[in-house]
């Protein structure tokens, strides 16, 4: 059974106010220790509970609104249009990847920046930034894999040009993808499609362990790092081990420490999309940062992309 228009409307605005929410949480632990988290938060909901102010998202957000405002406008990703998406939401405080601050830079100052992208890191970049802004593509694409798949691809490129930069980015997008058309999450199917699609051994070594999470503590042995290997199929298991629960999808990831911003602004991202707004934290989302591309501008945006999904996919 397909989804009605107001139920799918609602997922894609979750999946970009859960992807801001996880960031924007995860943002105040980055880089601290699983242990230093934990003893501070011993539970999932005093981490929840915790902010009391707005809440301010990061370079994955604002990185992910560049590509969600390119397929918007586009349809589907143009490089040119993403680059200068991406040059004119650039805010170094945000806190970028130091690749993608000189790819970045680049980009705004005119200069070449795909010679950056392949000089910075000998191979391209195999960080978790092109998965993390990846959410938008397994939105627009969740009825076209083929074409999601390559979407992801264009969308890493100016940035992320090593292979595994890039199938994180694939991966993340069609888990986006699954989550958005689940109506009551099939784990063994979930795992079954990404295998399906994975194209290397090391991400199917990955995919392989994560399906078989049964506890938040194995999360931690997936890893909890910068680079995509080391954290999308760790977002990816936590949303499949509680994916009737964004708090806890996002906590978990969270207490895992390392770089919480961008784990738990993929699972929240995946978590969203299956969910929708309404089971999102309520509190949370409305305090997600009210600047101009903050809370009312994400969920514009989202209604935006939404039409655009309307148009390539017809309401059966
Ligand atoms: C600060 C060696 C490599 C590599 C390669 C490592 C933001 C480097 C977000 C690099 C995310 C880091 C994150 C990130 C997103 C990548 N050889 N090391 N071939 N490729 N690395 O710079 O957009 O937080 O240590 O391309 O992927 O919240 O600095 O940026 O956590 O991965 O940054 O890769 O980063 P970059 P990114
Ligand atoms: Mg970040
Ligand atoms: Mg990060």
């Amino acid at each position: 059974m397909s989804l009605s228009d107001d139920v799918l409307r609602h997922r894609f605005q979750g999946c970009l106010l859960g992807l801001a929410i996880g960031d924007a949480l995860g943002g105040k632990f980055e880089a601290q220790s699983a242990e230093g988290i934990r003893a501070r938060f011993p539970t999932v909901s005093s981490l929840i509970d915790y902010p009391q102010e707005e809440i301010w998202y990061t370079d994955d957000t604002q990185m992910a609104i560049g590509v969600a405002e390119t397929l918007a406008d586009h349809g589907e990703i143009v490089e040119r249009h993403l680059c200068t998406a991406f040059a004119s939401n650039y805010v170094p405080s945000r806190g970028y990847g130091r690749g993608a601050r000189a790819v970045l830079e680049a980009m705004e100052e005119g200069r070449d920046y795909r010679q950056v992208a392949e000089q910075y890191f000998p191979g391209g970049s195999y960080g978790n930034g092109a998965a993390m802004r990846v959410a938008p593509v397994g939105l627009l694409f969740r009825d076209d894999q083929s074409r999601l798949w390559e979407q992801a691809r264009l969308s890493a490129l100016p940035t992320h040009l090593h292979p595994l930069g890039i199938e994180g980015a694939q991966l993340l997008a069609l888990a986006v993808a699954l989550g958005s058309h689940s109506q009551s999450l099939d784990r063994d199917t979930f795992f079954t499609n990404l295998l399906t699609a994975c194209q290397s051994a090391a991400y199917r070594t990955k995919l392989e362990e994560a399906a078989r999470v049964r506890t938040a503590d194995d999360l931690s042995h997936l890893g909890n790092r910068i680079e995509a290997l080391e954290s999308v199929p760790t977002a990816i298991a936590s949303f499949a081990l509680t994916p009737e629960s964004f708090e806890e999808t996002v906590s978990h990831v969270i207490f895992v420490g390392g770089d919480t911003d961008t784990l738990a602004a993929m699972a929240g991202a995946v978590s969203g999309a299956y969910l929708g707004i309404d089971r999102l934290p309520q509190r949370l989302v409305g305090l997600v940062e009210s600047s101009p591309k903050g809370r009312s501008y994400l969920l514009e945006l989202a209604d935006r992309l939404f039409a655009r999904h309307r148009q390539l996919t017809p309401a059966a």
